[in-house]
């Protein structure tokens, strides 16, 4: 709480890896949570996230702000998860304590991702940081989780994307709030900004998509961004986006609901005495899978379903 940077790691770390006591401490955390102000930062990858996010760390630090990043890398292994090159640039910010920056793995089990990095967030957030930036490569499933975490997403694209630009198009239009066209020092920015002009929206929250030009390299730009953000952080602390709240935390007690049913249901599947028999029938050819799963889920709904029973009887 006092934002001792050790304690910060071993509670992520600790939460990362759902080990034991990780409930209670989340539990602890979440009644100080709510302060912090999310950026979800993601686009393809090489357009220049980590160093737009170094510049953006550079400014809210000149503004006395108290800054954590998370770096989720979905490339790099379950155990480590240190993105070298980003830990590199990010070296400038080492001393500064200020600034606290963590690479997290994406990890491969249902709602992980988003589970961890959300409960991350919250540590980070309880722990009296004014910013949480969360940057994650968007590709893939990624791109939609990292909404469920940030307050707002800032989508960073770069000149001469080419092809890639339609396939972004469709994944990240939806999400983003903010674009930013990165590398605007290199020719070709003004179209990009062009083309995505072209499908800006209105957001049921009330506000409406923009495109900008940056440079992370040059600076340019870059003060333009952190005006958007205070702007959309304004509209946010109007009642405009409590709605769309709800429904985050309605989808994320749904998820992890369904992700500890899930967790049981696997054990009891395993070790269901029916299940070898089925295994040889669908090796002798006489079930198919999906025959045999639909046996074993049915009759574990009807365990479930008798366990219900049992209990209202008591
Ligand atoms: N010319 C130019 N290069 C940039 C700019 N921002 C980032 N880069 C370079 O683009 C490359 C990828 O940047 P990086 O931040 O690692 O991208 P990420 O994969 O999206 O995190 C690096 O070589 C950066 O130096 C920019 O504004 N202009
Ligand atoms: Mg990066």
């Amino acid at each position: 709480m006092n934002g001792d940077r050790k304690a910060i790691s071993k509670a992520i770390s600790l939460v990362e890896n759902r080990e034991e006591g990780y409930e209670d401490l989340l539990a602890a955390l979440y009644p100080r949570t709510g302060r912090a102000f999310i950026i979800g930062v993601t686009g393809p990858p090489g357009t220049g996230k980590s160093t737009l996010v170094d510049q953006m760390v550079r400014l809210f630090r000149a503004q006395n702000l108290q800054v954590a990043v998370i770096a989720i890398d979905p490339t790099s292994p379950v155990s480590g998860g240190a993105i070298l090159g980003d830990r590199v640039r990010m070296l400038d910010h080492a001393l500064d304590q200020g600034v606290y920056i963590r690479s997290m793995a994406s990890r491969g089990d249902e709602g992980g991702l988003s589970r961890g990095a959300k409960n991350s967030v919250r540590i980070l957030d309880a722990a009296g940081n004014d910013i949480v930036i969360v940057e994650t490569v968007g590709t893939g499933q990624a791109e939609v989780e990292i909404v469920k975490v940030a307050d707002v997403i800032v989508v960073v694209l770069m000149p001469e994307l080419g092809d890639e630009i339609q396939a972004i198009k469709a994944g990240l239009m939806e999400i983003g709030d903010i674009f930013v066209v990165n590398k605007s020092d290199l020719p070709g920015a003004d179209r990009v900004i062009y083309d995505i002009d072209a499908i800006l929206s209105e957001k049921h929250s009330g506000w409406k998509q923009i495109a900008m030009a940056v440079s992370s390299k040059t600076g340019k730009g870059l003060g333009a961004l952190v005006e958007s953000l205070k702007d959309y952080r304004n509209l946010q602390n109007s009642n405009a986006t409590l709605a769309q709240r709800k429904e985050r935390l309605k989808e994320e007690v749904i998820e992890a609901a369904v992700f500890s049913l899930a967790q049981t249901a696997r054990k009891s599947i395993s070790s269901d005495p029916e299940l070898e028999s089925l295994l040889e029938r669908v090796g002798k050819r006489e079930l198919d899978p999906e025959g045999a799963a639909r046996l074993l889920s049915g009759e574990h709904a009807r365990r479930l379903a008798a366990n219900e029973v049992q209990r209202e009887e008591k």
